[in-house]
């Protein structure tokens, strides 16, 4: 993992007051790529610039992922990037994504979704930052997971439903049934009380797992698959 710690000496060159402030954060990234530009999601490019203002202004822009060209000098921030984006051989790049709000397991990470929402403004919620509501595959992500969960508020999402087939429970992004699963068993769960098709670490049960109906506001887990240089 890289830092990029901006100087204030930036904040004299800044232009605008805004990305001055942000200049003052320091941004935590890690490089991904080399000689590969992203294709997708760009929110800008800009030239003339040094790698520190093109961290600095992806910062500003809540941006996950940059590009930055040495002999060109030519920075491209994109709203994320992730391993089935759509990438062109250039030289002179190197790319960076931000690990800022990311939790890192074995070949996947984790973002926490704080604010409190339905199943399917969840859902949507992690579909926008390029990554999917979280899928336990194994009792050591589960064990994982629960890692985060006790630090909430509330109960959280997971990708899990059986809202197509009533107790065919599925993972939401490939519509796979279920390997693994760890359900809440002292209170029955899954037990579909008032047509529940939505799983969750369920916070009443000390976030056992539990179907919970889907409208409820809870907080969510979101994940990707880790970039691995090639
Ligand atoms: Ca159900
Ligand atoms: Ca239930």
């Amino acid at each position: 993992m890289i830092t990029f710690k901006p100087v204030f000496i930036c904040c004299i060159l800044c232009m605008n007051v805004k990305i001055c402030r942000s200049a003052m954060r320091t941004l935590q990234v890690e490089h991904i790529f080399n000689n590969k530009i992203v294709l997708d999601n760009l929110l800008a490019e800009y030239s003339d610039f040094s790698r520190t203002l093109c961290s600095t202004v992806c910062s500003q822009e809540n941006c996950e992922c940059f590009g930055f060209n040495s002999v060109t000098e030519t920075c491209r921030i994109h709203y994320f990037c992730r391993p089935d984006n759509i990438l062109l051989n250039e030289s002179g790049w190197k790319y960076y994504r931000s690990r800022t709000g990311w939790e890192t397991f074995i070949n996947s990470e984790y973002f926490v979704g704080l604010d409190a929402v339905t199943w399917n403004e969840a859902k949507g919620n992690c579909t926008i930052k390029g990554t999917k509501l979280v899928e336990v595959e194994s009792s050591e992500e589960n064990t994982f997971i629960l890692t985060m969960a006790v630090k909430m508020t509330k109960s959280v999402w997971l990708g899990g439903t059986d809202h197509q087939v009533e107790g065919k429970w599925v993972w939401q992004s490939t519509n796979s049934e279920l390997s693994y699963s760890a359900w809440e068993k002292i209170s029955g769960q899954p037990n579909n009380l008032n047509n529940q098709d939505c799983l969750c670490l369920d916070r009443s049960l000390g976030f056992a797992w539990s179907d919970r109906e889907c409208w409820i506001r809870y907080q969510y887990f979101c994940e990707r698959e880790l970039f691995t240089d090639s």
